[in-house]
């Protein structure tokens, strides 16, 4: 039979059109496909959530596929080793609590296991503003990135979700927009931005964990924006604190949802 451009066109319309607004509204919403999102997705997915992931670049995988310094190597301590394991990302022992996975692999298969457990991805597009209600923060304000990067003046789209998860990284973006336009403090221990540290790989694995919390009503932070939020050293391409943040935000957001 032969194939019709029209009829490939209207498949992906539909297809599209069907995931969209079957995403209006949501568990969670996640922002910044990097390990900490995609970790955060996957195990929410995997628990029967309803979680959508918003992701400002046409690849997810955030800062991973690059290893340390274009070297497409990551290391996770012991500690991890388990969510690596969760997704059947293979890894060789480097020495004692230092592993080695490689990069691509670890990036595409983290994206590929969440999908596959039930995560929806929307990638190409850039969150830009929140939803906001007296009791807290209820949804996402969205645009597709050309439309960011081009610098249109074309009004956005907005989703809600009970919670909303800030997973992009060292630029913290969901939190800075609270910041600005919202009144009241943030749960941090000064009520703002505490801001990331300089390099102190020991002090950031431990402080990236405990960081990743709730820090507005509504709204959890995780990955790099959990130390950038509420303050913490960077890490290098150490990536176990990336993976447990994600890893324990959806454990949370679990046991709110009930
Ligand atoms: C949609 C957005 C928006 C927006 C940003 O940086 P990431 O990889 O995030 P993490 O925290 O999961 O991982 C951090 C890690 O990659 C890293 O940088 C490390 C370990 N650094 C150590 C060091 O010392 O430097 O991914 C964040 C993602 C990116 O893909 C962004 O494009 C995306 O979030 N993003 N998506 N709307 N407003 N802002």
């Amino acid at each position: 039979m032969a194939l019709d451009e029209i009829l490939i066109t209207r498949a992906i319309i539909d297809g599209y059109y069907q995931k969209l607004t079957s995403n209006l509204e949501t568990d969670v919403a996640i922002v910044g496909g990097g390990p900490s999102g995609l970790v955060a997705g996957y195990f929410l997915a995997k628990a029967g959530r309803k979680v959508v992931l918003y992701e400002r670049k046409l690849s997810v995988g955030g800062g991973m596929w690059g290893g340390g310094m274009m070297f497409n190597d990551i290391v996770v301590q012991t500690d991890a080793l388990h969510v690596l394991d969760a997704f059947g990302i293979r890894y060789r022992r480097f020495q004692e609590n230092y592993y080695i996975a490689d990069a691509v692999e670890a990036a595409s298969t983290l994206t590929s296991k969440a999908v596959q457990a039930g995560l929806t991805v929307f990638n190409c597009v850039s969150v830009e503003d929140v939803m906001m209600r007296p009791e807290g923060l209820c949804g996402l304000v969205i645009n597709w990135s050309p439309v960011e990067m081009v610098g249109l003046h074309v009004d956005p789209l907005t989703v809600r979700a009970k919670f909303v998860v800030d997973a992009t990284g060292h630029a913290t973006e969901v939190v800075k927009v609270v910041v600005r336009k919202v009144p009241g403090k943030l749960m941090t221990p000064e009520g703002r931005i505490e801001g990331e540290k300089s390099m102190w790989a020991d002090q950031a694995e431990k402080l990236t964990l405990e960081n990743t919390r709730e820090v507005f009503p509504g709204l959890y932070v995780a990955g790099m924006a959990a130390n950038a939020t509420v303050g913490g050293p960077r890490m290098g391409p150490i990536f176990g604190g990336m993976l447990l943040s994600g890893e324990k935000v959806a454990a949370e957001l679990n046991a709110r949802l009930g």
